[in-house]
């Protein structure tokens, strides 16, 4: 009879469990060494012979059916414990998600990533020079000697009387001649320049150019005019058109200078464009003869064209940006504009 009502209470209690460790105590206290359970063999030894054997079946049938209730009760338990885990851990996948700011190319080099692209499938290489740069390369190698007027043309910021932040990219010209030492020459050189310009809508004392320097057998203004509508037709679009006019570099010979028609008015006339219809984008020309000889090429048997292209200008006209100051505000609104654009 006791032995009975210890099932009974075992199972009362194991299923009144409410986690492992609960259970663990109940399984200790009824199957333990010291339990409850074991307590009752103990007792075997004041039976008779004829007694024990039922009373031990007996005990252990107590035991095995009090084991797998804890079993059973286990498996129960280990299966609400993980429950209650998914549970706080489940994601609510109709949350919104985390927003993240992401980058964008600044649209400037966005232009120059684009000009090297069309160059480099033309089969033009990168050329690099420094932007504190010496007077040599700046304007005495380009024909541009100490008292020359056309100096004028580029106030400059002066380090010391040789050295200066470079006015244009044309310096990389020079010094592209001189490493080539009379060969061929198919280069295109990216890169800041300084002016002591007043900055307004059109106009920065530091902007960005993209010089193109083109030497070779029976090269001829022709090629230099075909290479410059290909530029424009590429970065513009068919919809603008240009013009080349007259112009004069002292480094050049002929010069020209390059309009595109202003992305405004659209050649109507307008203040962007200072109400001429057209926006000035480039400087070009065929390579001087006294700048090839002073960087070691002769005239008779080798010539080319040249161009320095002003990288925000070309810029302003491709998105219809009307104030150059617009590139360097850091403003992300503005620069947000130009995601997903390249
Ligand atoms: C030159 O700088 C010549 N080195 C270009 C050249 C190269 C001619 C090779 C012949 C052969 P220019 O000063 O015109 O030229 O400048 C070239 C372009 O830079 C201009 O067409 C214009 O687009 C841009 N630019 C000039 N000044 C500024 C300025 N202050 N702010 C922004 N862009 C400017």
């Amino acid at each position: 009879m006791e032995l009975e009502n210890v099932e009974k209470v075992a199972t009362e209690e194991i299923e009144a469990c409410e986690d492992l460790d609960q259970l663990n105590e109940t399984r200790v206290k009824y199957l333990g060494k010291k339990g409850l359970i074991q307590g009752f063999m103990s007792k075997m030894r004041d039976l008779t012979n004829e007694e024990r054997p039922k009373f031990g079946a007996l005990v252990n049938k107590i035991k095995s059916a009090v084991e797998e209730k804890i079993r059973i009760a286990q498996e129960k338990l280990e299966e609400k414990k993980i429950n209650k885990k998914l549970e706080s851990e489940a994601i609510d996948v109709t949350l919104p998600g985390y927003k993240f700011n992401t980058g964008v190319i600044h649209p400037l080099m966005q232009t120059i990533e684009e000009i090297e692209d069309l160059f480099i499938g033309m089969g033009y290489e990168i050329a690099e020079g420094p932007e504190v740069e010496e007077d040599l390369y700046n304007f005495e190698l380009l024909n541009l000697p100490k008292d020359h007027p056309a100096r004028d043309m580029q106030d400059t910021f002066y380090i010391n009387p040789n050295t200066l932040l470079r006015t244009h990219t044309s310096p990389v010209q020079a010094r592209t001649m001189q490493a080539k030492k009379g060969e061929p020459i198919k280069v295109i050189c990216p890169g800041k320049v300084y002016r002591r310009d007043d900055d307004d809508a059109t106009h920065s004392h530091q902007f960005m150019q993209v010089e193109g320097l083109v030497l070779g057998k029976d090269i001829s203004l022709a090629d230099l005019k075909g290479t410059l509508h290909e530029v424009a037709k590429k970065i513009f679009g068919d919809e603008r058109t240009i013009r080349l006019r007259p112009s004069f570099f002292p480094f050049t010979e002929p010069s020209v200078e390059v309009d595109v028609s202003c992305f405004k008015c659209n050649g109507k006339g307008c203040p962007i464009c200072k109400n001429s219809g057209w926006i000035e984008v480039l400087g070009a020309g065929m390579v001087n003869n006294n700048v090839l000889k002073m960087n070691g090429y002769n005239p008779d048997e080798i010539q080319g064209f040249a161009f320095g292209i002003g990288v925000e200008r070309f810029t302003m006209l491709k998105y219809g940006i009307e104030d150059i100051r617009n590139f360097y505000m850091n403003d992300t609104k503005f620069l947000n504009q130009f995601k997903g654009v390249k």
